[in-house]
């Protein structure tokens, strides 16, 4: 059965079919793949029909380098309308008193507030990369690793301690009185625990550091009750606008302080940007309004739900979760206890040729490279918008286990990847949003 789309879709593809069908015929494959598959990549999320067609709006047009009421071109009323609004948005999800919606992305949103906040060579404290920080937060290749210094706290890596594999908030302390970093960051790629962003600022202030807290990951759930509020704890955070914020690909920067909201602006602007993308803002502040609504906190608390039903099945069926479980929308499978063998490299493969999407990924103190890993990371938004819940989530667990004690048979890829399509088209993806439906 075919799956219902919201007509500017259609109205869409059958523009390009006439107009570039090149083009055309990519995107329908790939609107197709999305459709059939199970997207289980913890930072990937379905947008809805207004979220992704305001993205593609008249406002990809202008230019509108500045801020509201102060541009550099002229014909921008609009666009200081509709940035005013995603700002009053944004402020109003994270309960902020400034907000710069313009960063293009994550990574930019924190090389901005780098340069608001450090100078060259400078040093910060944050998780590293290995042990699901991100790329941004001091890697030796990213702007953050080579303009800066990075110092970098650990996780309790002792298997036989209560907390392993979490973060140790002792040795973030001993690490800060040490460095004294100008910056301790906060917030994480591939870390399945709640954040106590108190216990951070309480180091913060000891050390006479700024905390930012980067939520990029898990920015949803915390608009949506899922996760404890970064603030008033941190003075800065930062935030991608796409995982589980279910907005279009983007950044956003927020802060209670009004001094360093104006460095963070001149720094986003003219700092490392130019023209904003105001088709982009748009879309950012129907996603805002969107996550504003009450139907968002159930979909938050859902997400988590769903992702300790997943880790909980894939235990049963003996993988090792990193911390032994989730509380919020991602999880490390840990595969060597399952099979010494299989390398996250394989599982990636294997899983996508059955259409489950996930992607390879380091677990604390592994042995194997980046290229190979021993792991998994695995998440809910994505599927979660589709509407599954927890008996879902133990489907997609026993078609995981198929898939990886198979050896990546190519058989049993394709009898999973027809048990895949079918769990995909019970579940529509989002056209109409739900909300807007009822
Ligand atoms: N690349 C993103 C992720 O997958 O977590 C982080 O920016």
């Amino acid at each position: 059965m075919p799956h219902a789309h919201d007509p500017i879709s259609d109205a869409l593809l059958e523009l390009l079919a006439t107009n570039d069908p090149a083009v055309g015929t990519i995107l329908a494959a790939e609107r197709d793949r999305q459709e059939s598959t199970i997207e289980l990549i913890a930072s990937e999320n379905h947008v809805s029909a207004p979220v992704m067609h305001t993205a593609g709006s008249w406002l990809t047009n202008k230019y509108a380098e500045g801020y509201p009421g102060a541009r550099y071109y002229g014909g921008c009323v609009h666009h200081d309308e509709i940035e005013t609004l995603a700002r009053e948005r944004a402020k109003a999800m994270f309960n902020a008193r400034f907000a710069n919606v313009q960063p293009h992305s994550g990574a930019q949103a924190n090389t901005a507030v780098f340069m608001a906040l450090m100078q060259p060579g400078d040093v910060f404290a944050s998780l590293v990369l290995k042990d699901g920080g991100h790329l941004s937060h001091g890697m030796s290749l990213n702007f953050s690793g080579r303009y800066h210094k990075p110092v970098h706290y650990p996780l309790h890596y002792d298997p036989a301690h209560a907390e392993f594999e979490r973060i140790d908030y002792d040795a973030v302390r001993r690490v800060c009185l040490e460095h004294r970093p100008k910056v301790l960051m906060c917030g994480y790629s591939a870390y399945p625990r709640v954040i106590d962003f108190a216990r951070f600022r309480a180091i913060a202030d000891e050390v006479g550091a700024v905390l930012v807290a980067d939520v990029a990951h898990i920015a949803g759930l915390c608009v949506g009750g899922a996760h404890p509020h970064p603030l008033p704890h941190a003075h800065v955070v930062t935030t991608t606008t796409h995982k589980t914020l279910r907005g279009p690909r983007g950044g956003l920067i927020l802060t209670n302080d009004e001094e360093l909201a104006k460095k963070i602006d001149k720094s986003v602007f003219p700092g490392v940007q130019g023209g904003p993308l105001m088709h982009v803002i748009a879309s950012k502040a129907v996603a805002f309004g969107e996550a504003l609504r009450p139907e968002f906190m159930v979909y938050a608390h859902r997400v988590v739900k769903n992702a300790q039903a997943l880790a909980g099945a894939l235990t049963e069926l003996g993988y090792r979760i990193t911390t032994g479980g989730t509380d919020n929308h991602l999880m490390l499978v840990d595969l060597r206890a399952k099979n010494t063998e299989l390398t996250g490299a394989d599982a990636e493969k294997w899983l996508e040729g059955a259409g489950l999407i996930c992607n390879k990924n380091g677990i604390p103190s592994d042995s194997r490279p980046p290229k190979f890993t021993s792991g998994v990371r695995l998440g809910t938004p994505a599927v979660t918008t589709r509407g599954m819940g927890e008996a879902e989530m133990g489907v997609i667990a026993g078609l995981i286990d198929r898939v990886l004690t198979s050896g990546g048979d190519s058989a049993t890829a394709a009898q999973v990847r027809e048990d895949v399509r079918a769990l995909a088209e019970r579940f529509a993806m989002p056209g109409v949003p739900r909300v807007l439906a009822k």
